[in-house]
């Protein structure tokens, strides 16, 4: 059957510093080509809803499959899911992703018929059983794990068996030159690990796979490496070379097939610390940037977040990255309890390190268990403002000037990083990156201020809001985890580096935070 695979607009985000290629989509995309469908793909970071529109009345797909990674998109996918249904009304919508795994029955819900059935958790794992069942027999459509519709829930979402099985179709994509982060541009999308162990209180990564840990083959990582074009290189994993083995084992592998490229990564100070080595090795590799959830410059907060990890060993870890040469940009979170002088503090100290710090809004993301104790509090529920950065919690000070104080400090460390040295330095990339046509960065330079503005984050607080997020019911005493995942736990043994690495991970920050 004609399956169109759809990824919604991008965020704020997305407007300024990076845009991304839709790495899960085209995984669940190639694992229905893989089954004999006839599959395209949109990506509306890059197209319009004309565009959109357009492709669905000429080419007339029998399914659509809308990515709903992020609750921000929630209002965006029903309305296309709606217009889709005018256009076609046989055709089958199908919802999926990680925010679309959380919120299943509100999506179909806001949806009033227009969507069909949300398919939580992996999507590569179970799409061929759904798009079969569709084809053949309707009625088998709530057997299949992880899918939910108007009738009810099926058996719980199944993990894909190996992470080598999950096949990224590439060239789906129609426009793969308009994808970048900063200077790495093009850059292309590739995932090592899937998973995360640790179990920050804001964080959903870990409740989606059931806080597992699963790596693919570094053979096939270093396969798909060098079947990859662009030049630049972002590791999507969560936490990056969690398990040295694992980041040495594709690292040597590059190096003997000669592959070049640079990289992009996210990852946790004490896994840089414990793991030095790979991280030094993959510095020679060319690993050019990396991305530290910090999240707190205080013991209180980082307990707050349940990040695990002290004060010490980030500032540590930041050293260490700096003594590799390697570019570390660091996430701050702004909670909505920041005065002035908090914001002031956090000004100050951001200055005297040489580090470039972004610096996100605490808002309670379904999934997270932060959702299930502050959630009730969330003072507008239009899902367009989970992008952290809006505010939805109350805020000490009159929103208007948290925004302001926001923004002051985001336009100070903005500053900080394209002054003019900076740019003195920039000048010499721009110019390599225009002459191999790619303008996605330059663009980007200049755009800061018209995206980041207090009036402009007031205003989006004053929309109508068509679909209204519908919020978490009371608990009594702690949320039940069980309740948090969507795909299970599994347990000790799931959660592979655990054993090791978690237990030395516990002594080490004498938080005395019990992993079980
Ligand atoms: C890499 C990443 C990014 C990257 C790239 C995003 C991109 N466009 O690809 C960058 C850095 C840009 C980013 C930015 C942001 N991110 Co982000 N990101 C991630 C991360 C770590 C991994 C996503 C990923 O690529 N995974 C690998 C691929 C293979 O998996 P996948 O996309 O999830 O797809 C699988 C399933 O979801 C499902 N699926 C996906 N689509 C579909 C469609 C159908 C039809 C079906 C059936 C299934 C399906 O099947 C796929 C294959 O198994 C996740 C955490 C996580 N582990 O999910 C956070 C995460 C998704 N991000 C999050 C957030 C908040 C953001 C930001 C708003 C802020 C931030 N943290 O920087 C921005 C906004 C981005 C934007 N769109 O503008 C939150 C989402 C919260 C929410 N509920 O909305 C997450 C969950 C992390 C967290 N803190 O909890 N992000
Ligand atoms: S370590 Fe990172 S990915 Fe893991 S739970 Fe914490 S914030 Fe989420």
């Amino acid at each position: 059957m004609k399956l169109l695979a759809v990824h919604p607009s991008g965020l704020m985000y997305t407007k300024v510093f990076l845009r991304l290629e839709p790495l899960g989509l085209e995984i669940v995309a190639g694992a229905a080509r893989a089954a004999g469908h006839d599959v395209r793909l949109i990506d509306l970071q890059v197209e319009d809803h004309a565009a959109f529109h357009d492709l669905v009345r000429r080419w007339r797909p029998d399914a659509i499959a809308f990515s709903c990674n992020y609750l921000a998109n929630v209002p965006e996918v029903v309305d296309l899911a709606r217009s889709t249904k005018e256009l076609l009304p046989g055709c089958f919508v199908f919802v999926g992703g990680h925010s679309a795994s959380f919120t299943a029955p509100d999506i179909l819900e806001h949806g009033e018929g227009a969507i069909d059935c949300v398919l939580k958790g992996e999507g590569e794992a179970v799409v061929a059983d759904l798009l079969d069942a569709i084809e053949h027999d309707r009625g088998a459509i709530s057997t299949v794990p992880g899918a939910v519709t108007a009738d009810g829930e099926g058996p719980p979402p199944r993990f894909v068996e190996k992470l080598d099985d999950a096949r990224p179709a590439r060239d789906l994509l129609r426009h793969r030159k308009k994808y970048f982060i900063g200077v790495l541009d093009p850059c292309a999308s590739i995932e090592f690990a899937r998973g995360c162990p640790w179990d920050c209180t804001f964080c959903s990564a870990w409740t989606f796979y059931g806080r597992s840990y699963r790596t693919a083959t570094p053979e096939r990582v270093v396969e798909e490496l060098a079947h990859i074009a662009e030049p630049g290189i972002f590791i999507v994993d969560d936490v990056a070379f969690v398990k040295a083995e694992h980041g040495f084992e594709i690292g040597e592998g590059l190096a003997r097939r000669g592959i070049r490229k640079e990289y992009y990564l996210e990852t946790r100070g004490d896994v840089l610390l414990r793991n030095k080595e790979v991280f030094k090795f993959w510095a020679t590799l060319g690993l050019k940037y990396m991305f530290i959830g910090l999240e707190a410059i205080d013991e209180e907060g980082l307990k707050r977040y349940r990040k695990r990890v002290s004060l010490d060993r980030n500032f540590e870890a930041l050293e260490y990255a700096r003594s590799l040469g390697i570019v570390v940009a660091i996430n701050l979170i702004a909670d909505p309890s920041w005065d002035r002088e908090r914001f002031e503090v956090i000004r100050n100290w951001c200055m005297e390190v040489p580090e470039i710090v972004n610096i996100s809004v605490n808002a309670p993301y379904h999934g997270t268990e932060t959702w299930h104790t502050e959630g009730r509090k969330i003072h507008n529920r239009d899902y367009r403002l989970f992008d952290i950065q809006h505010a939805v919690l109350p805020t000490k000070l009159p929103l208007p000037e948290f925004y302001a104080e926001l923004v002051k400090t985001q336009q100070v460390l903005n500053r900080k990083h394209l002054g003019f040295r900076a740019l003195y330095g920039v000048a010499g990339i721009s110019t390599r990156l225009l002459l191999r046509g790619q303008t996605n960065f330059l663009r980007m330079l200049w755009k800061f201020n018209s995206v980041f503005n207090p009036a402009l984050q007031m205003a989006d607080h004053a929309r109508p809001v068509r679909y209204e997020m519908a919020l978490p019911p009371p608990v009594e005493g702690k949320a039940d985890p069980k309740k948090l995942y969507i795909h299970g736990p599994q347990g000790r043994k799931g959660r592979a580096v655990l054993d090791d690495a978690s237990e030395r991970f516990v002594d080490e920050t004498r938080m005395g935070a019990s992993l079980s």
